[in-house]
């Protein structure tokens, strides 16, 4: 296991104890933009601009990459919510790291993840049983996607890529 990739480790998930955490997804979801702007308070902008592992991005890009990842993540729930097991549209995440709103002010994405959170999780905590059930499939895998299953694994997400800041830092003191 590469630990600095994968610092709280990789995504799994048991639909057996989903019942019971997911109020816990929901309440990482809530906090993540808090949880985020928390990890990067006070650093330069020369830490900003360096990567939080060789060869990974950069703090500026973890942060500008999660605003990314959940604005598509919302537009998957609100197709699956509306839609009979729509096919969602991947896009090449790290193309997207390169492109000049990347290299913005992290601020831009720190407002912008608090807004679409607040969005987000009102309306998971709308959905029914039924609704958690709706599902969306990606192209290139066999399976379909819960919403419950994808509630799990945006909770995760926003976890992982807070903790590549905050374990960055950690290391070098
Ligand atoms: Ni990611």
């Amino acid at each position: 296991m590469d630990t600095l990739r994968y610092p709280i480790g990789l995504f799994t998930y048991n639909e057996e104890e989903s019942g019971q955490l997911f109020q816990v997804w929901i309440d990482e979801i809530k906090q993540l933009p808090t949880k985020l702007r928390a990890a990067v308070e006070g650093l330069s902008e020369v830490e900003l601009d360096t990567t939080y592992r060789p060869q990974g991005w950069t703090v500026r890009q973890v942060v500008h990459h999660v605003a990314d990842s959940h604005m598509n993540a919302y537009i998957r729930f609100k197709l699956a919510l509306t839609e009979e097991n729509p096919t969602i549209k991947p896009y090449d995440e790290g193309e997207w790291a390169q492109l000049a709103d990347s290299k913005l002010d992290i601020d831009i994405s720190l407002k912008l993840l608090e807004a679409l959170h607040a969005r987000w999780s009102i309306l998971i905590e709308s959905l029914t049983e039924e609704d958690l059930q709706k599902v969306f499939s990606h192209p290139e895998h066999m399976s379909t996607i819960t919403l419950r299953e994808s509630v799990a694994n945006y909770a995760w997400h926003g976890k992982h890529h807070t903790a590549h800041i905050t374990e960055r830092f950690k290391r070098i003191g």
